[in-house]
């Protein structure tokens, strides 16, 4: 409950912002790069539920149809790199992370993936909420599910800064 309460309390405060920022012309500069990182923010969703309909959509762990565990490691491997679905299936990701850092799973396709790791460099606190990722503390496991409903190749990647670099990622390929 009291967790709640204080969302809708933070959430109201963003919606509430913008407005006073406008109110009191003057304090307009001093607030200027914060509400261009929210404007970031935001676009980068929008563009992120994009990736996911190149792909197919999120689903509900519940409704899995098949289990796929992936190991993400410090070595900036994952573990299988190289997975077969086909097309109509729901696939829960059980994604856990061997490693001493944090690593990441993003499903989207290779240019998609390195127009996101560019903005990565960019912004390293950038969390992702997105549901086609899953973002996973060292020795924790994390997971989402997603149904894969069109035939092709298809890209993951871990996007903390530096690792996609370093060749963390892998390919998916979605069969008819
Ligand atoms: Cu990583």
């Amino acid at each position: 409950m009291k967790s709640s309460c204080a969302v809708l309390f933070v959430s109201s405060m963003l919606v509430v912002a913008p407005s006073l920022v406008m109110a009191h012309g003057g304090e307009a500069g001093a607030a200027m790069p914060k509400h261009d990182m929210k404007g970031m923010d935001k676009s980068h969703r929008t563009e992120s539920a994009g990736h996911a309909a190149a792909l197919g959509r999120p689903a509900d762990v519940g409704r899995a149809t098949r289990t796929i565990e992936v190991v993400m490691s410090d070595n900036m491997r994952f573990e299988p790199e190289r997975i077969d679905i086909r097309q109509g299936e729901t696939v829960r990701f059980v994604v856990r992370n061997s490693g001493n850092v944090k690593h990441e799973l993003v499903l989207g396709t290779m240019a998609e993936l390195k127009k996101h790791a560019a903005l990565m460099a960019k912004f390293p606190e950038m969390e992702h909420e997105d549901p086609n990722a899953v973002s996973v503390e060292p020795g924790k496991i994390g997971e989402f599910a997603w149904t894969f409903t069109k035939s092709g190749a298809f890209d993951f990647a871990c996007l903390v800064p530096g690792h996609f670099e370093a060749g963390m990622k892998g390919k998916i390929r979605v069969k008819k």
